[in-house]
């Protein structure tokens, strides 16, 4: 297999419901798709999880266009693809490249779509995981109050989820938190903090411990794995860390310095599925509980989320929620949905290419760009 052409597409697509984190409020999905086609005729379909303003990451929708038009798509076009093995490559062909890794996931994934799209194997399979369904849970963006916040949550227990997840930042946190338990008593129950407390804040984190969380994600610095590890020793709430990890050998490091005890692995935060493989190596290694997080993705990204999810290592529910959950209508049809309350299946999927429907990308596109040797 080569690569052809590479096509990003920038899209401004409808969603059901403003999402609010600690550092900030994401109304309509701002997305960059990359899709590739092959001399052979396949095609791939890679999403590219970074948003308008760079506040999860330093990666914006701008930033990763400008790096895949100028140095990531280049790299493609000498490389060729035989085996799975041979996917790899891409990861190699990227690393000169510091950084950037949500835009060297788009592409990378869009390669081992067209991979799979090219052979007629299932993603799922040939990234080794061998899982039929998986059960999920739901990030729960800040409410205005704690009433609302209640409404929310009890909705989405009737509708299944596995686990909920709530977003907490200081003068948020503990009420919302004794109310959640007072409310649903022992449901699956995690916070989530994208980095708003300091390693100062130990005391008030450490009236976390009263709620018997899962797990509290990211409590500390973005870019902290030592912090956290001082923290983790003070807190009997097992740390998960998101925005930390990039790369496997930070997962090492993290698991080293006993930063964490579980990681939520994104595909677009680590630089797509090659690296998350060996980070879920490594996990399985050190018995360290790994769950897929999300980025309010269109049903590409989602899929692709699902594919990885099917891994052994994946033993915990994950933020991939339903395409419904999201949008009205997501670029894929069909869209993700429960096989049953709370539970998605792992579909047979050669690539993804099959699934989107490309009038509603025309739809939404706002603009489009080829890149040809
Ligand atoms: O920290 O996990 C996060 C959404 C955008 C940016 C960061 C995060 C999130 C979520 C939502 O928690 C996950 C999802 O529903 O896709
Ligand atoms: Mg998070």
């Amino acid at each position: 297999m080569k690569i052809e052409s590479v096509h990003l597409y920038h899209m401004e697509l409808p969603m059901q419901e403003p999402f609010e984190t600690s550092f900030g409020v994401e109304t309509d999905k701002d997305v960059v798709l990359v899709e590739v086609r092959t001399q052979e005729g396949a095609v791939g379909f890679g999403e590219c999880v970074a948003s308008t303003a760079p506040l999860y990451s330093e990666e914006t929708t701008g930033t990763a266009w400008h790096m895949i038009r100028e140095f990531f798509a280049p790299r493609l076009f000498g490389l060729k693809f035989e085996q799975v093995q041979d996917l790899s490559q891409v990861r190699s062909a990227l690393a000169p490249f510091r950084g950037n890794r949500m835009a060297k996931a788009a592409v990378e994934m869009a390669v081992w779509d067209a991979f799979a799209n090219l052979t007629q194997k299932s993603l799922p399979t040939l990234l080794g995981g061998g899982k039929q369904e998986i059960p999920v849970g739901i990030s729960v963006g800040i409410q205005p109050d704690t009433p609302a916040l209640l409404r929310k949550v009890e909705g989405y227990l009737a509708q299944g989820f596995q686990r909920i997840k709530v977003k907490v930042k200081p003068g948020r946190d503990l009420e919302p938190l004794r109310e959640l338990r007072k409310a649903f008593g022992d449901i699956p129950l995690m916070a989530d903090a994208n980095s708003a407390y300091r390693l100062a804040d130990i005391e008030h984190l450490r009236a976390f411990d009263e709620f018997g969380l899962m797990m509290i994600e990211q409590p500390l610095g973005h870019d902290d794995i030592v912090d956290h590890g001082e923290l983790q020793r003070q807190l009997s709430t097992p740390i998960c860390l998101d925005e930390s990890i990039h790369t496997a050998a930070d997962a090492q490091k993290a698991i080293r310095l006993g930063a964490c005890r579980i990681i939520n692995l994104k595909l677009g935060r680590v630089g797509g599925f090659a690296e998350a493989l060996e980070i879920h190596q490594i996990a399985l290694d050190h018995h360290l509980p790994l769950w897929c997080g999300g980025m309010l993705e269109t049903g590409i990204g989602r899929l692709h989320n699902i594919a990885v999810t099917s891994l052994p290592g994946f033993v915990l529910p994950g933020d991939t929620a339903p395409s419904f959950r999201y949008f009205a209508e997501d670029v894929i049809d069909p869209p993700v949905d429960f096989v049953r309350p709370g539970f998605l299946d792992v579909p047979f999927m050669a690539g993804t290419a099959s699934r989107v429907r490309r009038d509603r990308l025309q739809k939404w596109v706002q603009s489009s760009e080829e890149v040809r040797p």
